[in-house]
């Protein structure tokens, strides 16, 4: 049994992870608009991974007895100025998320819910990937700089990710 603090916190988690594919969505849609196909894959790609991070913790509540509460999602942004702009921007919200999963550590270990600090372990662990990768990204293109043929040769390779249900840990796929 969840306390109600526990619940509201992982409600509002789920709503995160909502706005996190919300907004890797939104940076898709620039990539597509600037010519970057193999950009825009990757960040969908991505936005499917956080639609299974606000599953499991869908499921988890769930599982749990507690109501899940959708609430809004707020609008994200539309325009960059570049793509280092944007992975950047990935990598300062991975961070953020990192932050809001730790804060759910500490109020699973003030309330002494042993269960959802087990469950949340996983997304510990995940944040350092997604911290990992979105920062290889912006190292890519720092490399890059400007020269128009390291751009195309990242996009080609940006364009090889595919989405592993498995790999994201979801039992019976996003939906
Ligand atoms: Fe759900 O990990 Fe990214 O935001």
């Amino acid at each position: 049994m969840l306390s109600d603090r526990m619940s509201t916190a992982l409600n509002d988690q789920l709503n995160a992870e909502l706005y996190s594919a919300y907004l890797y969505l939104s940076m898709a849609a620039y990539f597509a608009s600037i010519n970057l196909p193999g950009f825009a894959n990757w960040m969908r790609v991505q936005r499917l991974e956080e639609l299974t991070h606000a599953m499991k913790f869908y499921d988890y509540l769930v599982e749990s007895g507690a109501r899940v509460e959708l609430k809004q999602i707020d609008a994200p942004p539309t325009e960059w100025s570049s793509p280092l702009e944007v992975a950047e921007a990935v990598l300062a919200h991975e961070r953020k998320v990192t932050g809001l999963i730790h804060k759910l550590v500490d109020i699973a270990i003030e309330e002494r819910d042993h269960a959802t600090n087990a469950f949340l372990q996983w997304y510990v662990n995940e944040q350092v990937e997604e911290e990992a990768s979105a920062d290889s990204v912006v190292q890519s293109l720092k490399r890059i700089g400007d020269s128009p043929g390291g751009i195309f040769m990242l996009d080609r390779e940006m364009g090889q990710r595919v989405f592993n249900p498995m790999v994201s840990g979801i039992h019976g796929g996003v939906g």
